[in-house]
This record gives structure tokens, sequence and C-alpha cells, in this order.
């Protein structure tokens, strides 16, 4: 069955229909026209064909936000390329992000299918056929891993579940020794989670909320065994979900809303540092813009992008000039880009390090049958608000969110996403034959997070009387063990940079995202990204303008 058809083939109903802001590309410099409102404005069709910008950030994720926020406050303009879609308009339902258990074309990237991280249930696959168009979630397919990612302007903020979480200190030492912890806990730890709107959980509301019953499952069960959790902060507004639960506004958290886009109640990047980015004035964001070849060009370098339709389909290419250009691609958008220049002669001098050290964060998940007293509930908070912490267990460290299975009726279904000391790191290379970028690693790779998972998970079944679901990964798969949420690495600061993210080879070039962080975090990761990118633009900005 195929749902409706969100637009038509070809055409460019929402790049034509977004407010086009005015835009100067003359005399080697651009002006971006200040943004109202409290939402990121972008263009899918600026006129930056033959522009010169002092500064280009490719991606509008957290890296590349807090780049381009820090570089206009320091007076710098910013064009920022974003691949996938600007999502400020309304479709036909009347919402911008299509509904969980309906999804359509804005679900997901370019599929004709839905690639659900949670697919199967009772014996079958759930998945759907959907319409092809550039939708909000990509599950990205390398041999031995499918990788999600965000798509739009906004990144993984339009599609992740907003747990905003701050490692322990020893934790973050231990994966980046060679930035000074003291100041990343002093000033941008505390700089990012002010910037992205970080809350935390009323915790008495919490002991009550009907939506919040799984996590209340899920800690008793945890704290019967022995373990220790901790409540997790977020970037949805928990005031915005009390008034959900009290059926006062539009549902989002609580209609199951999260991997294909919150309608409402999420502080995602594109209404915190993007807004705040646009609204100086000086950063223009050219939605639908893909880069694909940056290279050496006089004092700065020349930038190849293809504009693209909601098919994919490449309406037009175009080369901007920059100054400088910022990579915040995520870790495989990044490491893709700079493993395929370097191979193919265009950025030849980059370090042998580029391409090198990407982890999953030790990413895996898995379900567990509850009995019938402990139901999960029918309305669940699709904002996980809660982890049990064995990263202490030096027989198998993990961290491990209590995650909502959010059907809509009662499954008793307990859901994890355990995040692992997973040691083994892939590298990206470039296919001459292909021309595209794969990545190495294998499946096999994860039987270390599975490992560590049942360490908390074995004894909590064993006390409970319990066991783990086979049907939610596959029939008879009780590990979801072949896809990650938290890729990281592939560019890693102080090896394929220096201690701030300049690359090796080029003055000028600089990466400021996931690809930076060796691999894990311990925790989710994006509160590290945004406060090292935090870290790093403050040095640029000081040192290098
Ligand atoms: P990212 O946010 O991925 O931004 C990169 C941007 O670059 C994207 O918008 C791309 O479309 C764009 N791009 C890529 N290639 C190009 C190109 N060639 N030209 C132009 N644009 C390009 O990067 N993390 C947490 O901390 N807590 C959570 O609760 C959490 N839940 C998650 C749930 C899901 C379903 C997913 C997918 C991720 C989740 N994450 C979570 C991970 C988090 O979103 C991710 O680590 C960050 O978004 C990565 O930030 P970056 O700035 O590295």
């Amino acid at each position: 069955m195929r749902d409706f058809v969100y637009e038509k083939p070809g055409s460019n109903r929402y790049a034509g229909g977004i407010s086009r802001r005015g835009f100067l590309a003359a005399t080697g410099f651009i002006v971006g026209v200040a943004a109202l409102g409290s939402r990121a404005t972008a263009s899918a069709e600026p006129a930056i064909d033959g522009a010169q910008v002092p500064a280009l950030v490719i991606g509008s994720g957290y890296g590349g936000a807090v780049a381009a926020l820090r570089l206009a406050q320091a007076g710098v303009d910013v064009l920022i390329a974003e691949m996938g879609m600007s999502w400020t308009e309304p479709g036909p339902d009347g919402d911008i992000f299509c509904p969980v258990l309906k999804p359509d074309g804005r679900s997901y990237w370019l599929r004709e299918t839905t690639d659900q991280p949670v697919g199967y249930f009772m014996g079958g696959s759930y998945n759907k056929d959907i319409d092809r168009y550039t939708g909000v979630l990509d599950s990205e397919k390398f041999s031995g891993i499918r990788v999600y990612q965000g798509r739009g302007v906004g990144g993984g903020s339009l599609v992740n579940g907003g747990m905003a979480v701050t490692p322990k200190r020893e934790n973050f030492a231990a994966i980046l020794p060679s930035v000074n912890a003291e100041e990343m806990y002093a000033t941008y730890y505390p700089r990012a989670n002010s910037a992205l709107g970080v809350n935390h959980i009323d915790q008495n509301w919490f002991e009550s909320a009907e939506c919040y019953k799984f996590a209340r499952v899920g800690r008793k069960h945890a704290e019967r065994s022995g373990f220790d959790w901790t409540f997790v902060p977020n970037v949805y507004d928990f005031e915005y979900m009390k008034k959900e639960q009290a059926n006062t506004v539009r549902r989002s958290a609580l209609a199951g809303e999260v991997i294909y886009g919150n309608n409402a109640g999420k502080r995602s990047l594109d209404k915190t540092y993007l807004a705040a980015a646009t609204g100086t004035g000086k950063v223009t964001i050219a939605a639908q813009h893909m880069v694909t070849a940056v290279r050496p060009s006089g004092g700065g370098y020349e930038v190849e992008l293809a504009q693209i339709d909601t098919q994919g389909a490449t309406v037009t290419t175009k080369k901007v000039v920059a100054q400088r250009v910022f990579f915040a691609a995520g870790s495989v958008g990044t490491s893709k880009l700079l493993v395929s220049m370097k191979a193919q002669g265009q950025l030849g001098d980059l370090s042998d390090a580029v391409g090198q050290n990407w982890g999953n964060n030790g990413n895996v998940m898995v379900g567990r049958a509850n009995h019938m007293w402990d139901g999960t509930g029918t309305l669940q908070s699709a904002m996980p608000c809660l982890g049990i912490d064995n990263w202490a267990d030096a027989g198998g460290p993990a961290f491990a969110e209590v995650a909502p299975f959010p059907a809509g009726l009662e499954t008793y279904v307990s859901l994890y996403l355990a995040i692992t000391k997973n040691p083994i790191r892939a590298k990206f290379t470039f296919d001459s034959g292909t021309g595209k970028v794969d990545l190495n690693w294998q499946t096999a790779w994860n039987q270390s997070s599975i490992d560590a998972a049942k360490r908390i998970f074995d004894k909590i079944n064993k006390k409970e009387g319990t066991i783990y679901r086979t049907d939610l990964f596959g029939v008879y798969k009780t590990w979801g063990d072949d896809f990650t949420y938290h890729p990281l690495g592939g560019c890693v600061l102080n090896e394929a940079t220096d201690n701030y993210g300049r690359l090796h080879g080029y003055q000028g070039l600089y990466v400021i995202d996931g690809a930076l962080i060796p691999g894990n975090t311990s925790v989710n990761p994006f509160v590290t990204i945004t406060a090292l990118a935090e870290r790093n633009i403050e040095r640029i900005i000081a040192d290098d303008l």
C-alpha cells in the first residue's frame, strides 16, 4: 500500500514556497538579511553561484550550527550548505512532519519503503511502502551497518531523542585526552547546555505521569537487580509535555513523534542555534544544496554544490569560493567527503588519519518481554528520560537508555538502547571503480557490545523471571546489532586535525562535528559534539581570523 503522494516527483514546491531572503552575492561578499521570529530561515534557491564567501559551513547539524552562530557573532558572513530540506512548510495534512504510525515520503531520505530501527513485531516486518522523497531520516547502508542520520536544516536534532547527556568527566578525559577537561566542564559544556535549551524532568511529575510508566518499570527492574540509574536531561520542553499529558496542547512526544520529526515541543537546532545564527543577519542557509567537492583555489577553496530536488536529482550545479570551509556534514558525511577528495587528489595532502578511527558508540538495542503485571503503558512519551548506568563495570561498561516503544497499545515490552565501550574502530575507503566511499564495519564486531549489554539484561531477566523478545529486530533475532544512531569519528581530533579541528595540510579547512570524536562518547553524543565545537570555534576565531 502506498501512502499519499506528498509531492509530485520532480516538483520543487516547498523549495519555491520558502520565503527567499534578500541575498547579495556581489563584490565578493555575501550579505544575508536578518531572520525574523524564532526559527532559522533557509533558502532553497539562493543566488550563490560564482559567489565568494568568507566562510562556508557544510551541514547544519550541531557542529555546523555552533560554527555558524559564533562566526556570525564575530562579524563573519557565513553560508551554510545543507543537503536536506528546510522543514518549515506544512504538508497536505497540515503538519510539517508525518505521523509515526502512518509514515509517508516525509519520513525517509530517498527510499521506497521505510526502514524502521525496530522493524519487526510478532513475526513480521511492519515496514511500509512510501513515496520517494527527500525525507528527514536517512538510513544509510554500508556493507556491515546501517547508519541513521537526520537530513534537513537542523541535522540530527530533527530526528533524535533529545537526550542531552554530559558524560562523566573521567570518561570524557579518557576519550579525548588532548582536550583540557577542566575547561570543558567549566565553560563549554555549560555553554552548550544553555544554548541547546536543555531542561530536566520534574521528578514529582515523573512519579505519576502515565506517559512514563515504561520508564518507571525499567527503573524498578534495574534497581531490583542492583544497577545504578539516572535521570537524563532533554531538549524536549518537559513543561510542554506536561500539557500534552493533560491534553491541553497538540500532542507530539505523546503522539509517538521522534524519528520522523516532532511537530511541537522539541528545541531542535532550527529553533536554537540556527535561529540565533540567521537572526544575526550574517548567516544564509542554502537548503537542498549538497557539497560534492572542495579543492584549493587562489588563497581559498572552490566548493562545488549540487542543488537537488525532492527526488534527489540534481537541478543545477554551483560553485562558490570560500576563504574558509568548515566540514560539519556529520561523522559519515564529513569523512566521505574528505576521503574522496584525498583519494582523487583534490585534497591530496590530507593526513592519512582522515577516514580512520570510526566507531558506532557501541550501540546495540534489545527488548525484554515483561510479565502481565509489568505493563509499560499504552501512552508512552517518545522522549527517553532515564538510563541504567553500568559504565563502572570493568567486565563490560554500558549505559543503557530505557527507550519508549510507543505502539499505541500495551505491548509489555521494555526496550533499551545500550551505549557500550566497544573498542573496535572502522575506516572509510574510496572505491575508484564505483566512485563511492565505503565503511568497513562488520556486524560481528558488535559482539562485545552485546556481551556488555547482556551483563545488565541477563541479570534483570533472571531476577524478574523474564526473557528477551526475539521478534523486534528480525524473525528470531534478539539483538538490534546492525545499525547505529551514533556515528562518531573518521576525522579524529589531534590525529586527522590539530587539537582544534584544523585539517593538517590545508590552512582554512576545519572539521567541527562528530567526525572529531574517536568512536565513543560513553553516553549519547550531541552535547559533547556541541561543547567541543564551542571550544574549537572560540580558539579558531581568536587565532585564525
Ligand atoms: P549531524 O547532526 O548529522 O548534521 C550533519 C548535517 O550535514 C545533516 O543535516 C546532513 O544532511 C548534512 N550533510 C551531510 N552531507 C552533506 C553534504 N555533502 N552537503 C551538505 N550537507 C550535508 O552531524 N544523540 C544524542 O545525544 N541524544 C539522543 O537522544 C539521540 N538520539 C538519536 C536518535 C536518532 C534516531 C538518531 C538518528 C540520532 C540520535 N542521536 C542522539 C545522535 C545525534 O543526533 C548525532 O550524534 C548528531 O546529530 C551529530 O551531530 P553532527 O553535527 O556531527
